[in-house]
């Protein structure tokens, strides 16, 4: 009788345990932003011949400055919530496929970066940060994967000294961060319930903010409209 009703108190503290748990993840999990980046300007893009590694590279490089879609959406745009706190953190991954940077820009909260090189050819990681070290690094081809760490947020470039052309973004934001599809939309998820700052960047058109109140468990719009230069 004693061992029965031990094993009954076991499993009531159990079940109350995973309740604490849903409640707290709930209260936590504030909402989703919906940014949405508008550029009424034009396009630009810059191609480049390659006479290098043609095999992985192809003959021509395009390097993609300003990406219109459809709607005036403006691609590669990072939207982020930088006084977001507690957020949850997404594993960042950047690939060198076909000589280019893939995703173009990448969004991240500090902490590791996974670099990848799907060429099977020499590349090399060089970044131009302030706040955290600077990385002039070697890729081999052998070299599938190597993993870097960013502690701190700054937006860094990052270049390839063997493909001249090769640019790529890594954005290390506070809080939560998402970057814009070829529509110009960016979800931003977990951001806590309440007012919230939302900030865009954008390579080559800078900087704009927004105001935001975010509900929980509820997806917020926003439209941000950026000037030309
Ligand atoms: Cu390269």
């Amino acid at each position: 009788m004693h061992r029965t009703l031990t094993a009954g108190t076991a499993v009531a503290l159990v079940a109350g345990a995973a309740m604490w748990f849903v409640s707290t993840a709930g209260a936590q999990g504030g909402g989703t932003v919906e940014v949405e980046v508008k550029y009424n300007g034009a396009p630009v893009v810059e191609k480049l011949k390659v006479n290098k590694d043609t095999e992985q590279c192809g003959t021509e490089a395009v390097i993609e400055k300003v990406v219109v879609g459809g709607n005036k959406g403006l691609a590669y745009a990072v939207a982020s919530a930088p006084g977001a706190k507690g957020a949850t953190k997404t594993k960042a991954v950047i690939d060198q496929k076909g000589c280019k940077f893939i995703p173009h820009v990448v969004a991240m909260q500090p902490g590791e970066l996974e670099i990848k090189n799907s060429d099977g050819i020499l590349h090399n990681i060089h970044t131009y940060s302030t706040a955290n070290p600077a990385i002039n690094k070697a890729q081999p081809k052998f070299k599938k994967t190597m993993t870097e760490k960013f502690d701190k947020p700054e937006v860094i470039k990052v270049t390839c000294d063997v493909h001249s052309w090769m640019l790529g973004w890594v954005a290390v934001t506070p809080g939560p961060a998402a970057v814009t599809d070829g529509n110009g939309v960016a979800k931003i998820e977990n951001v806590p319930a309440g007012k919230q700052k939302i900030e865009v960047w954008h390579e080559t058109l800078g900087k704009q903010t927004a105001e935001v109140d975010v509900k929980p468990g509820q997806v917020t719009k926003v439209a941000v409209e950026m000037k030309g230069k």
